[in-house]
């Protein structure tokens, strides 16, 4: 059993409850600005900032600290067109038959059908995969507790790190995403989590006229 090392809380800093208040209730306004795009810009992200973007989704809280996460960014020409023309093909199955009836009439507000022309037009997508298992040294698996979890919460950091860092993103999962293993070369217990979509939105970029909930339906205090 490995013995716990400890060290000081060194990153802390307590701000007055004044600073809290106006950092809380900033820090909501800039995330209420964020959307979802799907009609991307074809001008270039510099790969730093999604480095650091990548780097934010890696701090996030996982199961025993196992970080059962990974993350792939494509920028190469090809290897888009690849995913776009896969993720169409599976697309078209959805949307041709695959899909109930009750699935189609809840996505009928966001105008979405099988064309994904931003799958080659954004600057980078990132595919984020599960590790639904580790391997050690010697290719033994390793368990990993709570992997869909960590990767969630690991995903919501990368969206709010693109966000705040100027860019537009959307969560896109064409179902399923097998092939994405198959283009990226990621082996077989690393299951494709969701695909980001990055880059900096359309000049006449559109967005649906939808809303969120108010924290009175999402929130309850006791
Ligand atoms: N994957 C399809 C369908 C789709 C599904 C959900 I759930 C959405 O929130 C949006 C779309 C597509 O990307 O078009």
């Amino acid at each position: 059993m490995t013995e716990p090392k400890f060290i000081p809380l060194a990153g802390y800093r307590a701000p007055s409850e004044e600073e809290m208040g106006r950092r809380a209730a900033a820090f909501n306004a800039e995330m209420q600005r964020r959307r979802s795009v799907r009609q991307f810009s074809d001008r270039p992200v510099p790969r730093g900032v999604i480095e650091d973007c990548i780097r934010a989704a890696g701090s996030a809280p996982s199961g025993a600290n196992l970080q059962p996460w990974h993350f792939v960014a494509v920028s190469a020409p090809a290897v888009k067109r690849e995913i776009r023309e896969a993720a169409e093909e599976e697309e078209k199955a959805f949307y041709d038959g695959r899909a109930p009836g009750e699935w189609l009439r809840a996505l009928a507000p966001l105008g979405t059908d099988a064309s994904k022309p931003f799958l080659e037009k954004a600057p980078y997508l990132i595919a984020v995969f599960v590790q639904l298992h580790g391997v050690d040294e010697r290719g033994a698996p390793v368990k990993h507790y709570y992997p869909v979890e960590s990767t969630g919460i690991a995903t919501g950091l990368l969206i709010t790190a693109v966000h705040q860092a100027g860019l537009c993103c959307l969560t896109h999962t064409p179902s399923p995403m097998a092939f994405l293993n198959r283009i990226l070369h990621r082996p077989p217990h690393e299951k494709p989590f969701l695909l980001l979509v990055v880059g900096y939105p359309d000049a006449d970029a559109r967005v649906p006229d939808i809303a969120r909930k108010p924290l009175d339906e999402i929130c309850t205090f006791v």
